[in-house]
């Protein structure tokens, strides 16, 4: 029906489109539908209370805690400030001549992908930006945008990464804000054309990112070399990342070994990045290397270090310490309520132990567990998010699984009707990493490994019997994808025997897969979005749709059919009401609807049932079809 609006819709036809509906702002287009913005959020609660069902499940959760502001503490020069007052030279200067510690938060980004399967809405954030602004000015930066924020934001929580990175740079001016980047993987899972990459950069610096920590699942920097020029181009701070595999104490291991790494940083140095990033992705650099490694980075190079780590082992403070001893300059951690497990470090934890040290952050903690006390109480409100990991774990040294991928591959493995084998399939991970070539892993090259792990515990092959039964067998996307060589070159090549068996008879690439992808037509994207859903788009509308096209559409899909959902709390959001419970939803400055769901009808002949709510007290029924 849409499609025939759109024709019969006069201004359409004089090729001027009025309507527009752009999801940088949906509250623009909200002016020819406001009549129904209170109907469309009863749709979706009722919606979600019919077909998700999950009513009964909302954990039970008193309040969350608001953070008191403190004005004494507050008179602090932010880093975005100070980055702006100096400019970028002398500011790198000042962070390699500084005796303190620099810290990055991770709570918006990494934390929250790491333990909450990146769920946090911006509903949440929004909510903490303000105390975050004034009371984390002394970090050097922020990490909460890239990595898998930007698809989750989409896929799961039907908002836009895009509004939620320009709210957030209007709650908190003064400190950086950084980004994971994926390098020619931009924030998805494949490699994407030049312009695409290129055009990504520079949108997401003009929207507000200060620092882009640029890294290549296979440490082959050919396939950063884009993504590094391109951030370069926008004047903001580079950080080319080495990512840490394998032991460098280990001298039976000689892979990623100390040499390899501090050839890599002479690699990323030469092409001019600002800081180079020791990206620990798995938490397997332990303490006493990552001495070694720091020691001899500073000697090698003149860039700044910062380093990356998780502390899935238990030892990720001990890491932190030693790399802080080394001359490390700038480390990530998590608030406290945030951290440890697959996460980050506790920076609560780092802060205390260098007090009164050479390295002393001088950070007062006020601020800090006042924030820390908030993501305490929200956690109960994603708790159905949290992983069954609950203790440390060293056996990450033996399989070198990177934190985000640890507490997924469980559920993965579940879905797959392999939930008793989670041993067995992280046993395969290792063997799998050997088969292709003992490889780095991080996204997305750990999802090549866990897919053939779980290829091989499912079609029980082994190292021995792989290349005789893969004859036979048809491999996993992504690992097809892998041995053509189109997520890069690893370190030593693709082993042969595997390639063969998996290609059969398909040719690979050796070059950057780059240079091969045609450029995409934006202008032809922009025509399909503008004529599909009545809208304007624009750079991130077609950006977005590039990346993940099926995910993007459906989102605006979504926005059509609920509107903007955004405002919703997020226990609302998750699981809708319980019969008489009531929330609050404000739609716009001063405008509040009081929503309270009546009744539940039961199921009628045409399958759908009658919602009742009150809406601002007056009853308003809406029909839902029940898909149960
Ligand atoms: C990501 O790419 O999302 C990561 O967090 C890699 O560590
Ligand atoms: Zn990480």
């Amino acid at each position: 029906g849409f499609l025939v609006n759109v024709l019969n819709n006069s201004i359409f036809q004089e090729g001027k489109c009025s309507t527009k509906f752009i999801d940088e702002n949906p509250d623009l287009f909200e002016f020819r539908e406001s009549k129904n913005r209170g109907t469309k959020l009863l749709q979706f609660i009722g919606d979600v209370v019919v077909n998700d069902n999950k009513c009964n499940e909302k954990p039970v959760f008193e309040s969350i805690y608001e953070p008191k502001i403190k004005q004494e503490i507050l008179n602090v020069e932010g880093s975005r400030t100070l980055f702006n007052r100096l400019g970028k030279k002398s500011y790198i200067e000042k962070i390699k001549n500084d005796k303190k510690l620099l810290l990055t938060d991770t709570t918006m980004r990494d934390a929250h992908q790491s333990l909450l399967a990146t769920r946090l809405r911006t509903y949440d954030l929004l909510k903490i930006a303000e105390p975050t602004g004034k009371y984390m000015k002394d970090l050097f930066s922020l990490e909460l945008w890239g990595g898998a924020t930007y698809d989750v934001a989409y896929r799961f929580l039907n908002e836009s990464p895009w509004i939620r990175l320009q709210k957030l740079r209007e709650a908190i001016p003064d400190i950086m804000f950084q980004m994971l980047f994926r390098a020619s993987n931009g924030v998805g899972y494949k490699n994407y054309p030049d312009n695409v990459i290129k055009e990504f950069i520079k949108e997401s610096a003009n929207q507000g990112i200060d620092v882009f920590r640029i890294f290549d699942s296979l440490n082959w920097v050919e396939n950063m070399k884009p993504s590094i020029e391109a951030a370069l181009q926008t004047g903001k701070v580079v950080e080319a990342s080495i990512c840490y595999t394998g032991d460098i104490l280990d001298t039976s291991k000689t892979k990623y070994n100390l040499e390899y790494y501090i050839n890599m940083a002479k690699e990323l140095e030469s092409l001019g990045t600002d800081i180079i990033c020791i990206k620990d992705m798995a938490g397997l650099l332990k303490p006493y290397a990552a001495y070694s490694l720091i020691k001899e980075l500073k000697e090698n190079v003149e860039t700044p270090i910062h380093l990356h780590t998780h502390d899935t082992s238990g030892n990720g403070i001990a890491t932190c310490l030693m790399a802080a001893q080394a001359g490390v300059d700038i480390i990530d951690g998590a608030l406290e309520t945030m951290a440890g497990l697959t996460s980050q470090p506790s920076i609560n934890a780092i802060i205390e132990a260098l007090r009164h040290t050479e390295r002393d952050t001088n950070i007062d903690l006020f601020g800090y567990n006042e924030i820390g006390n908030y993501y305490k109480d929200l956690r109960k409100v994603y708790n159905k998010f949290e992983s069954d990991l609950v203790n440390p774990c060293t056996e990450i040294y033996k399989y070198e699984i990177p934190g985000g991928q640890y507490t997924n591959l469980k559920p993965q493995a579940d879905s797959l009707g392999l939930s008793n084998k989670f041993d067995k399939v992280k046993e395969k991970y290792k063997e799998a990493n050997e088969i292709l070539g003992d490889i780095i892993k991080v996204t997305p090259s750990s999802k090549v490994v866990g897919d053939l792990a779980i290829f091989m515990t499912k079609n029980k092959l082994d190292k021995n019997n792989i290349i005789d039964e893969g004859k036979k067998l048809s491999f996993p996307d992504s690992v097809v994808d892998y041995c053509r060589g189109m997520i890069g070159q690893p370190e030593g090549g693709i082993p042969k025997d595997i390639q063969e068996i998996v290609l059969k008879g398909e040719k690979a690439i050796n070059v950057r897969p780059g240079i091969l992808i045609p450029s995409e037509d934006f202008n032809k994207i922009k025509k399909h979005l503008d004529y599909e859903f009545n809208m304007d788009s624009n750079i991130r509308n077609i950006l977005s749709y590039i990346l993940y096209p099926k995910v993007y559409e459906d989102y605006l899909r979504h926005l059509q059919d609920y509107n903007d959902i955004s405002k919703l709390e997020s226990h609302v959001y998750f699981y809708g009401l319980r019969e008489g419970e009531e929330c609050e939803v404000e739609i716009e400055e001063g405008k509040v609807l009081i929503i309270k769901l009546v009744d539940i009808g039961d199921i009628k002949e045409n399958g759908h049932r009658t919602i009742v709510f009150e809406l601002n007290g007056m009853i308003r029924d809406v029909e839902i079809k029940d898909n149960n």
